[in-house]
């Protein structure tokens, strides 16, 4: 039996006997089993790749001059996954969008119980606030709003302003458990003066009696940092077969997830690397911040560039080739699957 099944037989009485009970809400489990009980994961999503300067931000710029950021409280085009239409999500259990903020416009303050993550894409010092906090935003710097916490953006500089929002909406919602509280006053009242939280928990030390929580108190994981890291990383040792030199977030007090429900890392491929070929549960959605190249995924080649978004989704084999040094930023579900013994990777050669 493969994962494609055959269906048992259907035969009148059967198809009589499943109508008599429909009525009664019962139904035979014999009739679904290989679709909810599957040898491997099968996916909805598409492996998928958004060509930012071609096909996001002639559109994004177009939306800017239909809606303001206050009307529509956040100005995000959705990155749907053509194979789930409709549902506003880029792998099964995660959304991707990209948000625009224009030079003096505000996104107001609220809060939900959705956890969101934004990867900076364009612009140079927009600001989010988050829980009283600033932080001023450059090109691939991380920047997290953990669950509850009050959040609001705004642009004080006379560029647009635009990021890759990643949130676990498709998780909340199967989980019905979502709540969002907007804010009376459309900016948070700034509580501590910008760079406190990183002084404080992002300097590899941790104030002496900080209790660790379950999202990082780091909310802006700089890009300079991380590409001197990687920069040292590449000149130090030899690529890893599958990865390229790839590190992982990490909330500085447990060594865990930024976020409970996302996952987020950085990797740099060497100019010429192809990555050996790979597959894992965690559909994982990556950004492109440096060089050019393709991801072959089954017989799909996504090919990439600088500002492009592509995704993988789960358990589906893929490779990456880069035609130039590049670097990929990508975010998953994998925390979430961890948590509950549920990730598996498969490592080929
Ligand atoms: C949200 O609150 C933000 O705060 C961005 O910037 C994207 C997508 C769906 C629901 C809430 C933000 C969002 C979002």
């Amino acid at each position: 039996m493969n994962d494609t099944a055959q269906a048992v037989s259907r035969p009148p009485e059967r198809q009589a006997f499943y109508d008599n009970i429909a009525p009664y809400r019962l139904a035979p489990l014999w009739e679904r089993l290989h679709t909810l009980v599957t040898r491997t994961p099968i996916t909805p999503a598409l492996p998928a790749v958004w060509h930012y300067d071609e096909n996001v931000r002639p559109y994004l710029m177009q939306a800017g001059s239909l809606i303001s950021a206050r009307e529509a409280e956040r100005r995000v085009l959705i990155l749907e996954n053509p194979g789930m239409q409709g549902q506003a999500c880029i792998t099964h259990s995660l959304f991707a969008g990209m948000q625009l903020i224009l030079p003096g416009e505000v996104a107001p303050a609220h809060r939900h119980a959705q956890s969101a993550l934004r990867f900076i894409i364009e612009g140079n010092g927009a600001y989010t606030a988050v829980e009283g906090e600033r932080t001023l935003m450059q090109p691939g710097d991380f920047v997290l709003t953990p669950s509850w916490t009050w959040h609001d953006h705004g642009n004080d500089t006379d560029r647009p302003m635009v990021w890759l929002d990643g949130l676990d909406i498709p998780i909340v919602r199967l989980l019905d458990a979502s709540f969002m509280e907007p804010s009376n006053a459309d900016s948070q009242t700034v509580s501590r003066p910008p760079g406190d939280s990183y002084a404080r928990y992002g300097a590899n030390m941790l104030p002496v009696d900080y209790k660790p929580a379950r999202a990082s108190p780091v909310f802006n994981y700089p890009y300079e940092r991380t590409r001197e890291a990687l920069t040292t990383l590449s000149r130090n040792g030899e690529p890893d077969a599958h990865f390229g030199h790839k590190l992982r977030y990490v909330n500085p007090a447990t060594g865990g997830s930024p976020m409970p429900t996302i996952g987020a890392s950085m990797q740099l491929l060497p100019g010429g690397l192809t990555t050996a070929p790979y597959r894992s549960t965690d559909g994982t959605v990556y950004s492109v911040v440096e060089g050019e190249g393709e991801t072959v995924v089954g017989d799909t080649t996504l090919t990439w560039k600088p500002r492009d978004v592509f995704v993988v989704p789960s358990w589906q084999q893929h490779q990456h080739h880069a035609r130039s040094e590049a670097v990929l930023f990508s975010f998953s579900d994998r925390p979430v699957q961890d948590a509950l013994g549920l990730w598996r990777e498969e490592r080929l050669q």
